[in-house]
C-alpha cells in the first residue's frame, strides 16, 4: 500500500534473468503484488522471478504488448506501475513517480527517459528514432509527449476498461498513450526519470520496431 493505495508492478520478460533480479531486489516493500509476464523465456527469468516473491504468469506467444495485457487482466490493485525486466528503469523510483501521480492529480503517468541524463543508456540512433517517434505522435495527436516510447507508467486500474488495446507487440506502449491522451474521462500527465542502461540482450531490432511504430501511429489515426 502506499497512502493508502494498493499498487501492482507489472513486468514483461524475455529471457532478462540477469535485470529481473536486480529489479526484483529492488523493489520497494509497499508494493502489494508483483507480476512478472514471461514470454516464453528460454532463460531462468521464471524462476528467478518466482524465487524473489514474484507471481509468474507465462504468455506463450510472444509480443510486448501481448504479455502486457495478459499481465493487466491479472491484476487486482487500485494502481498499476509497469516497467521493464532489464533494470533499466528505476526500480527505486517508484515513490517518486507515485507521489507525482497523486500530486498531479492524473489517471495515467508517463515516465519520460528525456533529458537522457546517462549517456551510455541511450545511443544516438536510439535518441533520434524515439525523438521521431515522439514527434510524430505529438502532431498527431495535438499534445506534446516527449516519450511515446517509454515503458514505464502509473496509472488507475479502472481506466483500463475506457481503452481500447490492440497492438500485441512493441507498438502497445504508444498505444496505451494515445488511448489515455484520446479518453475526455483521462487526465494524462509526464514525468522525467532517470534511465539507465539495461542488464542483459536487447530485445528491440530498432530499424524494424522503429518503422512499425511509426505505421502503427499513422494507421491508428486515421483509419480507426
Ligand atoms: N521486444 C520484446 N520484448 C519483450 C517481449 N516480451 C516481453 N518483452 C520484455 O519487454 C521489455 C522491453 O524490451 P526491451 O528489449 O527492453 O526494449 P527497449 O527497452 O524498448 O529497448 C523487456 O523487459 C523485455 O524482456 C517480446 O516479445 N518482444
Ligand atoms: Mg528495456
Amino acid at each position: 500500500m502506499y497512502k493508502d493505495r494498493s499498487i501492482t508492478v507489472i513486468i514483461p520478460c524475455l529471457n532478462e534473468e540477469q535485470g529481473i533480479e536486480q529489479v526484483l531486489r529492488a523493489m520497494p516493500e509497499f508494493v502489494d503484488e508483483v507480476i512478472v509476464v514471461d514470454n516464453n523465456s528460454t532463460d531462468r527469468t521464471s524462476e528467478v522471478a518466482a524465487s524473489l516473491g514474484a507471481k509468474v504468469i507465462r504468455e506463450e506467444v510472444r509480443g510486448y504488448g501481448r504479455s502486457y495485457k495478459r499481465g493487466f487482466a491479472q491484476a487486482t490493485s487500485e494502481l498499476i506501475v509497469t516497467l521493464d525486466g532489464d533494470h533499466s528503469y528505476p526500480v527505486d523510483a517508484l515513490s517518486y513517480l507515485l507521489e507525482a501521480f497523486l500530486h498531479l492529480d492524473v489517471d495515467f503517468l508517463n515516465a519520460s527517459r528525456f533529458p537522457v541524463r546517462d549517456s551510455r543508456s541511450m545511443s544516438l540512433k536510439h535518441k533520434f528514432g524515439n525523438l521521431v517517434l515522439s514527434a510524430a505522435m505529438s502532431l498527431l495527436y495535438f499534445r506534446w509527449v516527449s516519450d511515446s516510447q517509454s515503458g514505464m507508467w502509473v496509472f488507475r486500474r479502472s481506466i483500463l476498461k475506457e481503452m481500447r488495446l490492440e497492438s500485441d507487440s512493441m507498438a502497445f506502449s504508444e498505444e496505451i498513450k494515445i488511448e489515455a491522451l484520446c479518453s475526455p474521462r483521462i487526465r494524462f500527465g509526464e514525468i522525467s526519470i532517470l534511465y539507465s542502461s539495461r542488464l542483459g540482450e536487447k530485445k528491440l531490432n530498432p530499424w524494424r520496431d522503429g518503422f512499425r511504430n511509426l505505421a502503427f501511429l499513422v494507421r491508428k489515426r486515421f483509419f480507426r
